[in-house]
């Protein structure tokens, strides 16, 4: 079932920061919960209160949840969003302020008190556990989690984890095991959007401070980089245009939170899948599934990276001149 009304828990971010500009034009956003990840929670719910601020939108309730892991030290990607997650961008103080009842409490609020809204998770998972854990009731009442997070093979953070899980293992565990079911856009379909200074232009043709803003971002990503993969805005438009995931795979999996090397890896069982599809299967015969775990999770595998652009152009250029 296509929802509308949607809660979004992120990290602002670079890529949350489109992420953010998509959904407000083309979704229903009950409110935003910002979370420590890419940079400090100090920056990343004070750039969620620039982009109500920069769309017009200051109706969007803003609030702030943990700044840190469950356990052990934080993990920051400032390397690649700068120290204030918004690149080079000198942003004004936003005159927006926080909503004052802590952004776990109002997960849990939401969502029990509120039928259809589906909730989007771009950072790491630290909010959404912590609010599983205050309010066991949550599970049955969240219908759907749309993550950015994991991978199906190679992870970036290290070999084999990708940065959100890794920021958070204990939480992404939580949250996997939950129950509720989850849509995962991970790396290997991230790694299929490559955006560059040809994107940039594109965004400047457009013609408006909301574009402008992207235009920049994009910018400074492309020169670090020479490309951004905008994940979360990517993993968002599954959710607006579903036709932008040409195909995903149901798959059980598990997160590693103890492995000597592995720790944050999403552990994604594809025996059943052996011997069907070659792209995902180099033995070519099917192995037996011996542990017999369910799916719990829907994994985007190909994604129309064309199609999603033409959203976001379409979406920024709603926006107005
Ligand atoms: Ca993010």
């Amino acid at each position: 079932m296509q929802r509308n009304r949607i809660v979004i828990d992120c990290d602002p971010g670079i890529d949350d920061t489109f992420a953010l500009i998509l959904c407000i034009k083309k979704l229903d956003v009950a409110g935003i919960v910002a979370v420590g990840g890419n940079t400090g929670l100090q920056f990343t719910s004070r750039n969620a209160r620039y982009v109500t601020e920069l769309t017009g939108r200051t109706d969007i309730p803003v609030y702030a949840g943990y700044d840190q892991p469950m356990l052990g030290n934080a993990v920051r990607a400032e390397y690649v969003h700068g120290v204030g997650g918004l690149g080079d961008l000198d942003i004004p103080e936003p005159k927006k302020q926080l909503e004052n009842e802590h952004g776990v409490d109002f997960l849990i609020r939401t969502f029990m008190n509120e039928n259809d809204v589906s909730l989007v998770a771009i950072g790491p998972l630290t909010n959404v556990a912590q609010a599983l854990l205050k309010e066991p009731e949550l599970k049955k009442r969240i219908p759907e989690i749309l993550i950015m997070g994991g991978a199906a093979f190679c992870g970036n953070q290290s070999p084999v984890a990708e940065f959100n899980i890794a920021a958070d293992p204990e939480a992404a565990k939580i949250v996997m095991e939950s129950g509720i079911p989850i849509r995962m856009f991970g790396l290997n379909a991230t790694r299929q959007n490559w955006m560059g200074e040809e994107q940039v232009k594109e965004l400047r043709a457009v013609g408006n401070k909301v574009a402008d803003v992207c235009a920049d971002l994009l910018s400074f990503a492309a020169k670090m980089y020479g490309h951004s993969e905008l994940c979360d805005a990517s993993t968002v438009s599954w959710l607006i245009d579903p036709a932008v995931v040409k195909k995903s795979l149901m798959v059980h999996i598990d997160v590693e939170t103890k492995g000597e090397f592995t720790r944050g890896m999403t552990v994604c069982d594809w025996r059943k899948y052996m011997g069907e599809d070659p792209k995902e299967d180099l033995s070519h015969e099917k192995q037996v599934d011996a542990d017999g775990k369910e799916p719990n999770v829907e994994m985007a595998m190909e994604f129309d990276k064309n199609r999603f652009w033409e959203l976001l152009v379409e979406a920024l250029k709603e926006y107005g001149k």
